[in-house]
């Protein structure tokens, strides 16, 4: 559809930028790697988007990673419904939160206590003080092209929005909060022993996304998670592994489970609040119960553990808990993506493709994607043209070569035919 088809959008837009910076409350949505000016979103159904312009798109993006259940579940929906008669937030225990924790520390491995926060990002923060705070040392290990959230001491040569933006480091950040971060290559096994080497035991942790989305999709090279594993109890250092976007994602018990190696802490966020605003952070009591008010390490949130979010993540977790859709969801995917690959070989395009259950990214770089080295030669000029042809013709993709694509149960094989049948057009003009 031309962009007059989306005019009402325009200038809505137009309208937000006097009054929100870039007219987003997130750089990640604001087109800046597109170009042309986001779609003003009216309403989601199932695997459906609504623009104001009254156009729909299937939605690949789900809200960046939480809607694995489309958009308006009826039981999601509901869940929402009921605790909503009872009030919004109290400030003080309830029994949802007790519950959504009981479920987490059910489903996923590493997590025998667990802390509500309202972000990945909060969790982020907070987890790298627990680390810290746990040990008593300053150093952290992260891996370039890894985004964990826009905190101060991890968003160097961060991936997602960072890595759009062009500004890997933001200003604002003083050299002291990221002075004891080491950035290291994904997938750079030696790397990480002779890091170790040196400084093990002044490391309080090492911090990943334990399969990336944030340089788009990358998955650990066999031995990688495994070597970090023993080095981290080799070393008395914390093993967090970043799943706010693989958690409840790759599997139910999120890549801890699906690569069978357990890491001390998690983040998660995203699945866990079924498109409310739910972070958390989690793992082993011994490490957990130094944080306040059982231990010293301060973390606290007015809203943290709000219970119209916990009802919603509740309804979410309970309903892929008991319907198990993941060998389904990612067969449909591998649908997908063998579409995908077939109409770029077809169009004589370079390119990868790298998938993780129901996480996908298309790369236009002849290279398999392995690190952020990598992944920075990624043809971004060729994706905005790819992103542009596919809205106009009604596919909503992530608006960035470094982000990951998500399907979700609601996806038909009218879908995915409709969505190669558009990839096979606009592949084929931008060749
Ligand atoms: P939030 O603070 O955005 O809830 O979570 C931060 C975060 C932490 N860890 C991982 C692995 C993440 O992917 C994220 C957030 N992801 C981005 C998109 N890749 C969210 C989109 C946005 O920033 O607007």
């Amino acid at each position: 559809m031309s962009t007059s088809r989306r005019s009402h959008s325009e200038k809505e837009f137009q309208r937000a930028l006097k009054v929100i910076p870039g007219g987003v409350n997130s750089p990640a949505r604001a087109f800046g790697a597109v170009g042309g000016h986001p779609v003003i979103i009216d309403r989601g159904e199932g695997q459906y988007l609504y623009d104001i312009d009254g156009n729909r798109y299937i939605d690949y993006v789900g809200s960046w990673g939480p809607h694995i259940l489309g958009h308006r579940h009826p039981r999601v929906m509901a869940s929402i419904e009921e605790a909503l008669k009872k009030g919004t937030s109290f400030g003080a225990p309830t029994l949802l939160e007790t519950e959504l924790a009981e479920l987490v520390a059910d489903l996923v491995p590493c997590v025998e206590k667990i802390r509500m926060v309202n972000s990945g990002t909060e969790a982020g923060m907070s987890v790298i003080r627990l680390a810290r705070g746990f040990t008593g040392r300053d150093k952290i290990i992260k891996f370039a092209g890894c985004y964990h959230g826009h905190v101060d001491s991890l968003l160097v040569q961060a991936g997602s929005g960072a890595l759009t933006l062009g500004t890997p480091s933001s200003p604002g950040i003083p050299k002291g909060c990221t002075a004891d971060t080491i950035v290291l290559e994904y997938n750079d096994v030696d790397q990480i022993k002779d890091t170790f080497a040196k400084l093990g035991d002044q490391i309080a942790c090492v911090i990943l996304e334990p399969v990336v989305g944030n340089m788009g999709v990358v998955l650990p090279e066999p031995g990688f998670l495994e070597t970090i594993r023993e080095l981290c109890t080799q070393h008395g250092t914390v093993f967090i592994m970043d799943e706010v976007m693989t958690g409840f994602r790759v599997a139910l018990g999120g890549a801890q489970l699906r690569f069978g190696v357990t890491p001390d802490l998690c983040m998660l966020g995203k699945v866990i609040g079924g498109g409310m605003p739910v972070g958390a952070y989690g793992g082993k009591s011994e490490i957990m119960d130094t944080i306040s008010p059982v231990g010293t390490v301060y973390q606290a949130g007015t809203l943290s553990g709000n219970p119209i979010a916990m009802a919603s993540g509740i309804a979410t977790l309970e309903c892929l808990r008991e319907t198990n859709p993941y060998p389904q969801l990612e067969a449909k995917t591998q649908r997908l993506t063998q579409g995908l690959i077939s109409a770029a070989t077809k169009a004589g395009l370079p390119h990868t493709l790298a998938e993780c259950g129901s996480m996908f990214t298309l790369f236009f770089n002849p290279e398999k994607v392995t690190s952020y080295a990598i992944s920075a030669r990624n043809d971004t000029e060729r994706f905005a043209r790819y992103f542009q042809g596919m809205l106009d013709r009604g596919i909503y993709l992530p608006c960035s070569q470094f982000e990951a694509n998500f399907t979700s149960t609601m996806l038909t094989e009218e879908d995915i035919v409709h969505t190669i049948q558009a990839a096979e057009e606009v592949l084929q003009e931008i060749t």
